[in-house]
């Protein structure tokens, strides 16, 4: 079989950009801990707002100093809206939504996970910079989505 010789190139072309794009998935899956979380915990939509965790979210301090924050993004909001949490410490966040698929980015961190009605997803990070961080949606939710914003308080 003859292949032409401009054929050959944009062949050698794709082959390289697909190579190119499974190395930077694993290069980020390894060196940067870009990986999906890997915890599954079921939790009924419906049943969000009146669930003892969800319904009226609270962040507590386990007996070893880290925090535990359970957060509903809901359209078109987080709750509890602001979350504070303290510097260099453990933060485990529990995300879960009552309606539909909602992000949860802290803008400028790495922390960003998404909120699926039905799960709880969790995921723990730890912010060593003191200050004020934007909470992000980024997954389009609505109408509204442009306006699904809240604030994360690191002292
Ligand atoms: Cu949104």
């Amino acid at each position: 079989m003859k292949v032409a010789f401009y054929e050959r190139i944009w062949m050698w072309a794709a082959t390289a950009i697909i190579v190119l794009f499974l190395g930077a998935i694993f290069v980020t899956a390894a060196a940067q801990a870009v990986q999906p979380p890997g915890h599954i915990e079921t939790i009924d939509p419906a049943a969000v707002l009146s669930h003892p965790e969800f319904g009226t979210p609270v962040v507590t301090t386990r007996p070893d100093g880290s925090v535990v924050v359970p957060v509903v993004a809901g359209m078109f909001s987080f709750t509890p809206d602001p979350i504070e949490v303290p510097a260099n410490v453990r933060v485990t966040f529990r995300l879960t939504s009552p309606d539909i698929i909602h992000g949860f980015q802290v803008v400028g961190t790495n922390a960003n996970a998404m909120a699926i009605p039905g799960y709880v997803t969790q995921f723990s990070v730890t912010f060593p910079k003191p200050g004020e961080y934007t909470i992000a949606c980024n997954e389009y939710c609505g109408l509204l989505h442009h306006n699904m914003v809240g604030k994360l308080v690191v002292k």
